[in-house]
């Protein structure tokens, strides 16, 4: 504004005078009459200003115009990919298989999935395959020091003592019968074997099997419960189900808000009661509701609890009867939820939870911020309880149904690797 104030004003407005004494000339030149000349020239004067500035503004909707368009594609593709929103969008957006996995019929979503799955293995990838890879990569003979090494590696990367002796003891008998001539035959047997233990019997995750399919998810506090919740049930209701959700957790201020935070995302159905409600109630609640409103699928959450309280574990036991008695079979699926990053302490907490209430399956969280995915191999072969889904991020759909062929191969993938 300072230059406005600077502004010769007597100058300017003898230019104007001199300009309009200058328009009304070439006016009365053109015929126009003396008495309209000085109208006529503020007429002018007056459409040239305007011309001036709306050239002015469409110049600058030009130039305004290129970044935008990025902007949108980006909203655009984050509105197709992004969790939330998705679930308004359902109709019009291909969801991506929420439970199935279709590893071959859809290339574009598996390739997706893959480099997912990498990024969420990666830290698990170094502590395991990059170190084997660096021990095969040092030498050539394959003899006692080199599978002692490997066992040192395999018992660090939290695949536990009886799962890396079984391994260890497949490899020494290939070595006796003459088999491992080269390290590369070591590393195609490592991920055979750990194929075949993570490929055992197992019924698969059927939620049609039961109407309403009733999932109990259990678990430590903090491990990520009610998180796999939210995206079970976002993913579920993607995949066209009617969810309800339990707030079973009355235990924790605000874990019945936090479930209805997900509920509001998925928009879903939850049944909550006030803090330090009976967890009972609340479950028969849900299972009344559920039933009531022909729901295909109820997600009980319950209360963080230390696996070694008998107290705690016993109250588990009670709201699976309580479950029982309004949905005959139900809970058709104990989800136990494990945070990955504990380590061999989730397969001690497996092993307890899976003594008070019998596991049909787990979920294992946070695999992308811990180098022991191991652990996977070592729940797999030591409770012969399936991993139903890995938790590889924080996102929405960073809940993965779990897939053992897709997850050694990530593992064993040689660019990952730096092979
Ligand atoms: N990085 C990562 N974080 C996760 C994953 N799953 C859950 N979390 C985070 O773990 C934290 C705890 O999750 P919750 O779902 O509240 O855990 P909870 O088991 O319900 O906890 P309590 O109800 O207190 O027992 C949250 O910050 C989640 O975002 C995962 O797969 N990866
Ligand atoms: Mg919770």
């Amino acid at each position: 504004m300072e230059w406005l104030k600077g502004l010769n004003w007597a100058a300017v407005m003898d230019q104007l005078n001199a300009f309009v004494v200058y328009l009304s000339l070439l006016l009365a030149s053109l015929g126009v009459p003396e008495e309209y000349q000085t109208l006529a020239a503020f007429g002018v004067l007056y459409l040239g200003v305007t011309v001036v500035v709306l050239l002015f503004v469409l110049l600058l909707l030009k130039l305004f115009k290129k970044p935008k368009q990025p902007e949108k594609d980006r909203e655009q593709a984050e509105e197709t990919t992004d969790d939330i929103s998705a679930v308004d969008t359902a109709a019009t957006v291909e969801p991506e298989p929420a439970i199935e996995l279709e590893v071959e019929s859809e290339p574009e979503p598996t390739l997706n999935l893959v480099e997912r799955f990498k990024r969420g293995l990666s830290m698990t990838q170094s502590s395991l395959v990059g170190r084997v890879d660096s021990l095969l990569r040092s030498r050539t003979a394959i003899d006692e020091d080199l599978i002692e090494e490997l066992e040192e590696i395999l018992i660090t990367a939290d695949l536990g003592m009886p799962t890396t002796q079984q391994l260890i003891k497949s490899i020494e008998a290939s070595r006796a019968k003459g088999e491992l001539a080269s390290p590369e035959q070591v590393r195609q047997l490592l991920m055979e074997e750990l194929k075949k233990i993570l490929r055992f019997d197992s019924k698969p995750l059927d939620v049609t099997s039961a109407a309403p399919f009733v999932i109990m998810v259990i678990g430590v506090n903090g491990v990520g419960k009610t998180t796999t919740i939210g995206k079970l049930a976002n993913q579920f209701a993607l995949a066209g189900k009617k969810v309800i959700l339990g707030a079973g957790d009355t235990f924790r201020a605000a874990a019945a808000e936090q479930l209805e935070i997900w509920g509001e995302r998925a928009n879903v159905d939850v049944i909550s009661h006030a803090e330090g409600a009976d967890p009972g109630a609340v479950a028969f609640d849900a299972a009344k509701a559920a039933v009531a409103r022909k729901a295909d699928i109820l997600l009980l959450d319950t209360a963080g609890r230390l696996h070694t309280k008998v107290n705690l574990m016993e109250e588990l036991k009670k709201i699976r009867r309580v479950l029982d008695r309004e949905i005959p079979g139900a809970p058709h699926e104990v989800l136990l939820v494990l945070d990955a990053t504990t380590g061999q302490n989730a397969l001690t907490q497996a092993k307890l939870f899976n003594q008070a209430v019998p596991l049909n399956g787990i979920a294992l969280t946070k695999l992308d911020g811990t180098a022991k995915g191991g652990i996977v191999v070592a729940i797999a072969a030591e409770m012969q309880v399936p991993v139903r889904f890995v938790g590889i991020g924080e996102q929405l759909d960073d809940l993965r149904p779990f897939d053992a062929e897709m997850f050694v191969s990530v593992l064993f993938d040689k660019d990952q690797s730096g092979q």
